[in-house]
């Protein structure tokens, strides 16, 4: 390892106390991950373009004032690159050990976090009145996974490869969670369930049962290119969790889901771990820009030949859980 990389450690917002790589820079440390690319951290400071100041602090214990939402950012690019190069085999999100970097406080009371292929970039909005940054670990990862999602399969932003897109954010974003192992944010089947987004502490989005945030679908139909992308995941959404913990209720890592079927189904699911490459070796290998549900139940069904056998219990699971979202 680089000499230039310090250990630091920080108070985050929703992940407790972190560790994080640092480096040296005068007499302080700045918020740059040699280890990962060179990933930095910028504050934006509530402006709304170019990159802000890169984070720096006399000592190395972050997390102080503005530096906090900075800690959440660096923490979850560092266990979204760790997460991408140990479970998935891929260094950076173009795998070329690359780094992405972050910025927050992005304008005013902004409620939202996003990808921007342009600059190569995470930003995040401290949320309404400012008082929640966008910047939990699923969220993060989410966005980071906009990255990997533009550099392989494309999947275009609209329609049901939309939809598609947006899953597999939430699929590689929660995925990400559970690899974190994180005794303040430990892994669960929703989406952004600490940013507080809608005030009643209610999360963004649920894979066990996408339709319990009200817009979302827990099924395909032939209506679903024209639903919003970030409510088109809904059935991938589904799929994956059914994939990895199958149908009925279900208590893990003390939170409750209860997932349905279309067609009232059974499914015995096959691990999450399994579920995340089968997703994962599609997306790399057979998704493409128009990829829509009919393509990515053939295309998952391939990458699961490849990783498992075609006659193997994982292939046979996969075909009956597109089939529990009503893709056939
Ligand atoms: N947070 C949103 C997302 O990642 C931003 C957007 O709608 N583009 O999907
Ligand atoms: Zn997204
Ligand atoms: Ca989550």
């Amino acid at each position: 390892q680089d000499e230039a990389i310090e250990t630091g450690t920080g108070t985050s917002t929703y992940s407790g106390n972190v560790s994080l790589n640092t480096t040296k820079s005068g007499s302080g440390y700045t918020l740059e991950d040699g280890a990962r690319g060179g990933h930095k951290t910028y504050d934006l400071n509530q402006g709304t373009d170019g990159t802000g100041a890169l984070f720096t602090n006399s000592s190395d214990v972050w997390g102080a004032g503005r530096q906090k939402a900075g800690v959440d950012a660096h923490y979850g690019a560092a266990v979204t690159w760790d997460f991408y190069k140990n479970v998935l085999g891929r260094t950076g999100i173009k795998g070329d050990g690359k780094a992405a970097y972050s910025r927050v406080h992005y304008g005013n009371g902004y409620v939202n976090a996003f990808w921007d292929d342009e600059c190569f970039c995470m930003t995040y909005g401290d949320g309404e009145n400012d008082a929640h940054p966008l910047t939990s670990l699923d969220v993060a990862a989410h966005e980071m996974s906009h990255g990997v999602t533009a550099a392989t399969a494309n999947l275009r932003y609209s329609g049901e490869s939309g939809g598609l897109n947006e899953a597999t954010s939430d699929i590689f974003g929660t995925a990400a969670e559970f690899y974190a192992n994180n005794a303040a944010d430990p892994g669960d089947y929703l989406i952004g369930e600490k940013i507080d987004i809608r005030g009643d502490g209610s999360p963004l989005r649920y894979m066990d049962k996408p339709s319990k945030d009200g817009r979302s679908k827990d099924y395909w139909s032939s209506s679903l290119g024209s639903v919003d992308v970030h409510y088109s995941s809904g059935p991938a959404n589904h799929f994956y969790y059914l994939l990895s913990e199958g149908s009925g209720s279900k208590v893990v890592g003390g939170v409750s889901y209860n997932s349905p079927t279309y067609n009232n189904s059974k499914i015995t699911g096959i691990g999450r771990d399994k579920a995340t490459k089968i997703w994962y070796k599609a997306l790399t290998t057979y998704f493409t820009s128009t990829t829509n549900y009919k393509a990515a139940r053939t295309a998952t069904l391939k990458a699961t030949a490849d990783l498992y056998g075609a006659t193997s219990n994982e292939y046979k699971t996969v075909a009956a859980t597109w089939t529990a979202i009503n893709v056939k």
